[in-house]
């Protein structure tokens, strides 16, 4: 089960899925039906979430055994990356806001710099083909009713990979923009990508993931003259909920910003590799 948004097929003990569950709602949210324009607000309970014939307390009690599991699998992940000195970003984004073809760009643009790419999608392996088409070493992850990559999941992808020392890893993550937001993969640092057709208001909707983030890759800015968007507005809403995000506009169609990105990214290298070297 995803403990975010509480989707997902995995078995959980003591709740068998074998049977068949009867949707009947009690509709005990204290409103009254007959009112129209009633906002409602759910996962506001202590599990942030909500699941019907739950309680908050089992769901508290099965997202602390997940999450554990999770930050086990994601700290062994880190101390593998410490070791190399190797530089991992969790790209995290919605669907088709650039992910690949930004990777894409980026790997070309890196040369003979030493990296290696996780690709996360739920179903198909274009992404991995796309990247691989490069030349860069990428293994694909199909996360299946999954909506996100774990720790687990890139734990065993990163074996297969055999990083090399001071290397990039980039894992993009499955596109959706809640869930990856909330699992530890033992990165270095979370980068969202926000394309400028999405609209100006995504942070303020989707909080968590920009909260979560570093860096806010701001791209398609060659389509901000056709879609009628306020890109000072966007970089305005990122701030809003999280004031210390790093916002950089970039093209990967037309390489705009692209320096910048490559950048931040040599840069942040740079950094991990002197820590391990200190160690
Ligand atoms: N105009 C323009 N189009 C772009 C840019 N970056 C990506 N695209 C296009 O956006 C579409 C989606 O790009 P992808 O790279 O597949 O996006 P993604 O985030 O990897 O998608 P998922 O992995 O499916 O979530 C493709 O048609 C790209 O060519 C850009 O900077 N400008
Ligand atoms: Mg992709």
């Amino acid at each position: 089960m995803c403990t975010v948004c509480g989707c997902g097929d995995a078995k959980l003990e003591g709740h068998d899925h074998g049977h068949s569950h009867a949707h009947t709602h009690t509709h005990d949210h204290g409103h009254d039906h007959g009112h129209h324009h009633h906002d409602m607000h759910f996962g506001t309970g202590p599990a942030g979430v909500e699941v019907p014939g739950m309680s908050q307390e089992r769901l508290i009690e099965i997202e602390t055994g997940i999450m554990a599991k999770n930050d086990r699998y994601a700290d062994a992940n880190r101390a593998v990356l410490a070791g190399l000195g190797a530089f991992a970003v969790n790209l995290v984004s919605s669907p088709g806001s650039g992910k690949t073809t930004l990777l894409c760009k980026t790997i070309e643009a890196l040369g003979d710099q030493p990296l290696a790419v996780i690709e996360g999608d739920q179903q198909t392996t274009n992404d991995a083909d796309r990247i691989r088409a490069t030349g860069a070493p990428a293994i694909q992850v199909n996360t299946g009713k999954g909506c996100h990559l774990d720790g687990h999941m890139v734990g065993h992808a990163m074996e297969h990979l055999k990083l090399a020392q001071n290397s990039f890893l980039f894992i993009e993550n499955v596109g959706n923009l809640v869930c990856p937001a909330g699992f530890d993969l033992g990165e270095d640092c979370k980068v969202a990508i926000l394309s400028v057709t999405e609209g100006e208001d995504k942070p303020l909707k989707y909080p968590d993931m920009f909260t979560a983030s570093r860096l806010a890759l701001l791209n398609k800015v060659d389509l901000a003259p056709y879609c009628d968007v306020d890109l000072d507005l966007y970089e305005a809403n990122l701030r809003r909920v999280n004031p210390g995000i790093e916002v950089i506009r970039v093209s990967a169609r037309t390489g705009e910003g692209m320096d910048s990105w490559l950048n931040w990214l040599t840069g942040s290298l740079t950094r991990k590799t002197a820590r391990t070297a200190a160690e």
